[in-house]
């Protein structure tokens, strides 16, 4: 088989032998999960920001010294390969020792107060428990953006990872026991399904939810918080563009829309599905991703020379197949790709063409929704407002990018693209973990993660007044003449 999958039911049977993590998989178990995060946030929340921190940077160090063997497990079980595994991995590695940073600058402000004698401030306090529900696409890096942050704030966590990538998760929770970390701190949940998911998001003793997955169960997700009064951070689809213009260098242009429409098969939430090309160069460099996108190896994501691994499973795949009806439905034109890869071995795995769509115009289906899969949608314009017209013509807004020399077009692209991130002559993925990340729009409601904007996620404000006056001074008391 190329594409191995572990089944959930070996993990549901094993325990994570002298660990004091457990993996939970019942709504009781929720319960148990809860109960664990809640009682260690008690002392948790007390010890010393630099000190949680401490333990975050051993948790960076222990993902170094276990890089390899991990790039292997998700390799075989979410199939990406090595390199990008790696680098999945070093996302997690470098969100460890950025987070370990802030522990020391948990920093509040201080203000004169409207009394003399009296003294005004803030500080960050923690939220309580928060379940963290992550995807299947970077089962080691998105896991540690969310609980890295959370952790050094003070918050105690649960994490329900994704059901296709329950391994990867198992052995990212040792890692974080090796770390030392107390009992309780760090709790997993595996769940099929939406049970377990729906038990921690209801639970009452759940303070803040952190979700990155499908528009569709984000907005399920929302809902719930939203009746429950919880602090909800969502990341959910996207539709990302490269406009590639007239004066663009076009072998640069190229290498990153290859990167980015089949990087990890197009399986991340910032991968670019729509290039929006200017008329001059429209046909020319359609020729030049045609012909590099017919080179590509495709194969299992641990042989080393594999570029384009496969697909997460049969109903991802299906779900790219149904697009290739629609796109031709609709009147959009298959260049190269289209359909599943069957040559060789590859007929025991879940691999797809990459695949180049022509002729797609705005109302298509293919340029509105989100595909996650190796499919890239072209599209003409005559002129750079077209063109910023164009994309920002849907209803997500995570990442886009801009091809141009023109540093005015790139400034004004900067300023006018409706985007979480814009990259200005780089492709629509690789964003960095100590920058803000997250989308408009559609995409999430407003909270960042990563960076600095991670430790606003995952902290609330007090506000201090100390009155060293030794009297009683009143405050909305008008004694003004
Ligand atoms: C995702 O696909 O959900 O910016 C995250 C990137 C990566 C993260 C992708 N750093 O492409």
């Amino acid at each position: 088989m190329i594409c191995e999958n572990l089944s959930i039911l070996s993990w549901r049977s094993q325990r994570l032998g002298g660990l004091f993590f457990q993996s939970f998989f019942t709504n009781a178990d929720v319960n148990q999960a809860v109960e664990s995060a809640r009682k260690a946030y008690q002392t948790w929340r007390k010890i010393p920001a630099p000190t949680r921190a401490e333990y975050i940077f051993r948790v960076g160090e222990l993902l170094l010294q276990h890089k390899e063997e991990l790039a292997q497990f998700i390799s075989r079980e979410m199939g990406k390969p090595l390199t990008e595994a790696r680098g999945d991995i070093q996302e997690g590695i470098d969100c460890a020792f950025y987070s370990a940073g802030e522990g020391r600058r948990l920093f509040g402000q201080t203000t004169p107060s409207e009394m003399p004698n009296k003294f005004a401030m803030t500080v960050r306090t923690p939220i309580g428990v928060c379940a963290l529900i992550t995807p299947w696409n970077f089962p080691i890096a998105i896991p540690c953006w969310k609980a890295m942050p959370a952790l050094v704030c003070g918050n105690t966590v649960i994490l329900k990872p994704a059901e296709e990538t329950p391994a990867c998760a198992t052995k990212l929770v040792e890692i974080f026991a090796l770390s030392g970390l107390p009992d309780g701190v760090f709790n997993l949940v595996h769940g099929v399904g939406e049970e377990v998911g729906k038990a921690l998001v209801e639970h009452p003793d759940v303070n803040l939810v952190s979700f990155t997955g499908s528009s569709e169960t984000g907005s399920q997700v929302g809902e719930i918080c939203g009746r429950t009064h919880k602090r909800v951070c969502l990341e959910m689809g996207g539709k990302n563009a490269q406009i590639v213009m007239e004066d663009a260098d076009l072998e640069l242009a190229l290498d990153g829309a290859i990167w980015g429409a089949f990087g990890t098969t197009g399986q991340r939430c910032t991968a670019t599905s729509r290039l929006i090309l200017h008329h001059d160069i429209k046909a020319k460099f359609t020729k030049m991703l045609c012909d590099r996108t017919s080179k590509l190896r495709l194969g299992a994501g641990y042989n080393v020379d594999t570029e384009i691994a496969a697909i997460i499973n049969q109903r991802q795949l299906e779900r790219v197949c149904k697009y290739m009806d629609i796109a031709r439905a609709e009147g959009a034109n298959i260049l190269i790709g289209g359909e599943i890869a069957a040559e060789g071995n590859l007929k025991d795995g879940y691999f797809f063409k990459p695949t180049i769509l022509d002729n797609v115009t705005p109302q298509m289906r293919v340029a509105r929704e989100e595909i996650f899969g190796p499919v890239v949608a072209l599209m003409e314009v005559k002129s750079f407002e077209d063109a910023i017209a164009i994309i920002n013509d849907t209803n997500y807004g995570l990442s886009s990018s801009i091809y141009t020399r023109d540093i005015n077009k790139a400034f004004v692209a900067m300023r006018d693209i409706e985007a979480g991130i814009t990259y200005i002559n780089g492709p629509t993925i690789g964003a960095e973990v100590h920058l803000p990340f997250g989308g408009v729009k559609q995409t999430g409601n407003g909270h960042r993660e990563a960076g600095s904007a991670a430790i606003d996620t995952f902290t609330e404000w007090k506000t201090v007044y100390v009155d060293f006056s030794g009297s009683l001074q009143r405050a909305q008391i008008d004694n003004r003449e």
